[in-house]
């Protein structure tokens, strides 16, 4: 086992708790869009207690937050640089660094939010608080859009998310090709609003996210050896159709390889794991 990075771990206990009714930030969205993150919300509760009752020890019933830290903090998470196995074979590009900042920013961010929302005990309230805080984010955006406060966005107020610069190409209403597509990415039926549900697009990261996270917890039933790297050949035994396996991935960097899974098998292998003993 490699050592603990006690330093990370002081950084996200050693923040006050604010209590456990914080709140998550869809308080003031319309009902309909309140309504669908709460119930996204609590299905990816529903789906972490499994995992959950995974760590706990059988002594214990209640599953302190610092124990889930634990179990992700050896795995990578939260971690940039100093990543020996892969960085000797195929160094990182600036896209490569760019995106594991961001990765490990979200993980800090994920820690602080259930932090917030559980200071001491994890409960499926405490996730379901988090998740909903989490999937708020894009449509909160979203509606910070709406000037005139019809709780729709048109193109003419979704356009100032991305002003337009100096000689940009506009067609003949004075949009960008960039603000169309945005736009047209969240109008799902092209009525020409956003409205309703389709502010709620663009959360389906927030349960990839997860179920990465749900993964690393699990990962080392895996490791069928026992000798805290996963080979090849356990790696071919989680996802027998992959294709580009790495020859061996170290436990330390366990969920660098699981961000690359794509995000349509991480839910059937976190269950894959779940089931084995
Ligand atoms: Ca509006
Ligand atoms: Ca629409
Ligand atoms: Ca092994």
């Amino acid at each position: 086992m490699l050592p603990f990075p006690k330093f990370l771990l002081a950084l996200f206990i050693g923040l006050p708790a604010i209590g456990s009714e914080a709140p998550s930030g869809i308080e003031d969205f319309p009902a309909e869009v309140r309504k669908k993150i709460e119930h996204d919300a609590d299905s990816i509760a529903t789906e972490w207690i499994p995992i959950m009752q995974n760590i706990a020890s059988s002594d214990r019933e209640k599953i302190p937050l610092t124990q889930l830290i634990r179990k992700l903090m050896v795995h990578g998470f939260a971690k940039v640089g100093g990543l020996s196995s892969r960085d000797a074979t195929d160094p990182p590009d600036r896209w490569d660094i760019r995106r594991r900042e961001n990765a490990a920013k979200y993980d800090r961010k994920f820690i602080k939010t259930l932090q917030l929302h559980s200071p001491d005990f994890l409960t499926h309230r405490a996730f379901a608080k988090t998740i909903q805080s989490l999937l708020a984010v894009w449509p909160g955006k979203i509606l910070l859009l709406d000037a005139n406060g019809d709780g729709k966005i048109a193109l003419s107020e979704y356009a100032l998310s991305s002003p337009l610069v100096q000689d940009q190409e506009v067609d003949e209403e004075g949009f960008s090709k960039n603000q169309r597509s945005g736009f047209a990415y969240y109008d799902e039926n092209k009525n020409g609003l956003i409205e309703g549900l389709e502010m709620v697009r663009g959360t389906l990261y927030v349960q990839s996210k997860m179920r990465q996270y749900m993964t690393a917890v699990l990962i080392s039933r895996a490791d069928l050896d026992q000798n805290s790297i996963l080979s090849r050949a356990e790696l071919k035994r989680l996802l027998p159709e992959a294709k580009d396996l790495p020859d061996s991935v170290p436990f330390s960097e366990a969920i660098f390889w699981i961000r690359l899974i794509d995000p349509d098998d991480i839910g059937p292998l976190r269950d894959a794991l779940l089931q084995k003993e």
